[in-house]
């Protein structure tokens, strides 16, 4: 139920509305979202909106995740506008309270936020898929951080502390192997073997921003083509919906997670690893928007690591799927006993594919610079 006060304290012309519809979104796994539609009697919008309940047993400082989302959702249309682009497309846009905040408090104690609804708006993977999509992917990500290349990302709080931190993954990993709560460990012997042979990998991109190598950047952390919305007629991208994961840390997080998902020939529990393999094509056609939209920005030491990023960002996942599994399944839901083992081999599989394959993936990145 979206209560009457939460629609009140964020849309005052509520008082003379003609037809108001309130319609529930089903398809976010962790918030509750609500479609408001306010119609004149003949059909013409007079307001729509976005309502969402933020789940606070997953984001326990819902206060410091919304300033995160007021302070980069204000600096992108800031900056979509001095570009002469339309801000209401290019992000998200948050509505205040009448007591100007961007969030209001129920009396239940729930946290509620409203964004103005995106304009004729479709997700990037409700249209049919084809190596394009990619190329629409890349762009969006290269849009996203161009907006806030000159936004100062340390002003942003970490909303999962440690979040990209491949290091202090890979020391979960081996706490998870020792302690082996699951008593599963003996299952996992060439995983294991394997996950901790490339500890040499873990250090690249933190270590990178921690010396300054590589610049500290708003990062999106979760830039599915379900995440991207585009225009239903034109099908051009609007802008990277989903803000509460935006923290700060490096693009190649974004990128190499990307690359993860979106360039593997299978889905990332796919049991069958003769059909996980990592495809160039989807992988060139998301250089050729993300580079291409990116290029003027990105600094020589984040373009050098496209490609490890993939590697890197994969194994990471690997990694949080082991230590899951090792643990007895306390973080990601499983379908069934050996769900976790079968993601973390999939993940290893890619990985060994991406490392097999960087000198052409380099080429590849580099006839986008
Ligand atoms: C989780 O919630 P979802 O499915 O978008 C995880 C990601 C992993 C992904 C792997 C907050 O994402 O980091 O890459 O699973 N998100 C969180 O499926 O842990
Ligand atoms: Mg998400």
């Amino acid at each position: 139920m979206l209560p009457i006060d939460v629609i009140k304290s964020f849309y005052t012309d509520i008082e003379n509305y003609e037809a108001l519809d309130v319609a529930k979104i089903e398809s976010g796994h962790i918030n509750v979202t609500y479609e408001v539609k306010d119609r004149t009697l003949a059909g013409t919008f007079r307001g729509h909106y976005i309502f969402q309940r933020i789940n606070t047993s997953i984001f326990k400082d819902p206060v410091g995740l919304m300033n995160n989302i007021m302070l980069v959702t204000e600096h992108a249309a800031a900056s979509a506008a001095a570009a002469g682009k339309d801000p209401s497309v290019n992000t998200l846009t948050l509505m205040k309270s009448v007591q100007d905040k961007v969030y209001y408090v129920d009396a239940d104690g729930y946290y509620w936020r409203c964004y103005l609804f995106l304009p004729n708006s479709v997700n990037l993977d409700v249209v049919e898929v084809t190596p394009h999509t990619y190329v629409q992917a890349g762009g969006a990500l290269a849009d996203f951080q161009r907006m806030l290349a000159d936004f100062d990302a340390s002003r942003l709080c970490e909303v999962i502390p440690g979040f990209h931190d491949t290091r202090n993954r890979f020391r979960n990993l081996q706490k998870a192997i020792a302690e082996n709560k699951s008593g599963r460990a003996a299952n996992a012997k060439d995983d294991i073997e394997f996950a901790l042979s490339l500890e040499n990998i873990t250090g690249t991109i933190v270590d990178g921003l921690r010396s300054g190598a590589l610049p500290l950047r708003v990062t999106h952390n979760d830039t599915k083509l379900s995440n991207i919305m585009i225009d239903n007629d034109t099908h051009e991208v609007m802008c990277l919906i989903d803000l509460d994961t935006v923290m700060p840390g490096s693009a190649l997080y974004d990128f190499g997670d990307a690359l993860r998902a979106g360039g593997s020939s299978a889905a990332e529990d796919e049991a069958d690893l003769s059909k996980v393999n990592f495809l160039e094509l989807n992988f060139d056609k998301y250089c050729e928007g993300y580079i291409g939209g990116a290029r003027d920005f990105l600094t020589d030491a984040e373009l050098d690591l496209l490609p490890e990023s993939a590697a890197i960002l994969t194994y990471e996942c690997g990694i949080r799927f082991l230590s899951d599994y090792l643990d007895g399944d306390t973080y990601f839901a499983t379908k069934y006993p050996e769900h976790n083992l079968v993601r973390a081999r999939n993940q290893f599989k890619l990985v060994k594919d991406i490392l097999g394959k960087l000198d052409r993936l380099h080429e590849i990145a580099n006839k986008y610079r």
